[in-house]
């Protein structure tokens, strides 16, 4: 049996959809939790600098769309051809685009800085959403965004989506996007991760400057 330990903040952020395919697979996973103030002591400690990393049988992986891919492998959350496989990559791809805006909103692991999160929150998110909608209109979409199942691009949307929610203070930041907050509904219903959401962390806090 391989063995996972995932090292994260005490935060949901950028590892929550690799928790997430740990619950929908049923397969466990070990933590260790970071804390924010240890960080800078710990960081050189992984491969790339940055968390989530991914122990697998006691070898460190670093990025979470890396990590999120090989579970999802794994798992069978990853399209059952080459080419669902790469229109689920489109997805993720997409919303790497909010996480990577998100990046620019940061002033350390723990702080957002107000005047970048008010521009991102009013133009770039939008923008974003619209496009991802658009990916709910094509062929290949379902119930998800890829077929009638959760695959890893579901997982990637869920969790980026709670991130933006704290960065809009609980606001739900999908209310003018039906197609994407049904969606994200759908994943919510899904019986394992109801389960998980019913018993999760609450989000850690950010200091806001
Ligand atoms: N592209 C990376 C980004 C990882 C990232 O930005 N991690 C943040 C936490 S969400 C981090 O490690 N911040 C602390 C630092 O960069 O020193 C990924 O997808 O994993």
């Amino acid at each position: 049996m391989v063995k996972y330990v995932l090292h994260y903040f005490k935060a949901n952020g950028r590892a929550e959809s690799i928790r997430l395919a740990f619950k929908l697979a049923g397969v466990d996973c070990e933590e260790v939790n970071i804390e924010f103030s240890e960080w800078p002591k710990i960081k050189n400690r992984y491969p790339t600098r940055e968390v989530p990393a991914l122990e697998v049988n006691g070898q460190m992986l670093c990025q979470s769309k890396a990590i999120l891919r090989y579970l999802a492998q794994e798992f069978g959350l990853y399209g059952k051809t080459n080419l669902e496989a790469a229109f689920i990559d489109q997805a993720i791809d997409m919303v790497e685009d909010i996480w990577a805006a998100a990046n620019h909103t940061f002033g350390g692991a723990d702080i957002i800085l107000k005047d970048k999160a008010e521009p991102f929150l009013r133009e770039i998110i939008p923008s974003i959403y619209a496009s991802l909608e658009r990916l709910l209109a094509l062929e290949v979409a379902g119930d998800f965004f890829v077929g009638n199942s959760i695959t890893a691009a579901d997982l990637f949307f869920f969790t980026a989506i709670d991130f933006v929610d704290v960065m809009s203070k609980g606001a739900n930041s999908l209310e003018k996007f039906p197609k994407l907050d049904a969606l994200k509904r759908r994943i919510a219903a899904n019986p394992k991760i109801a389960a998980w959401l019913d018993v999760r962390p609450p989000e850690a806090t950010f200091k806001e400057i």
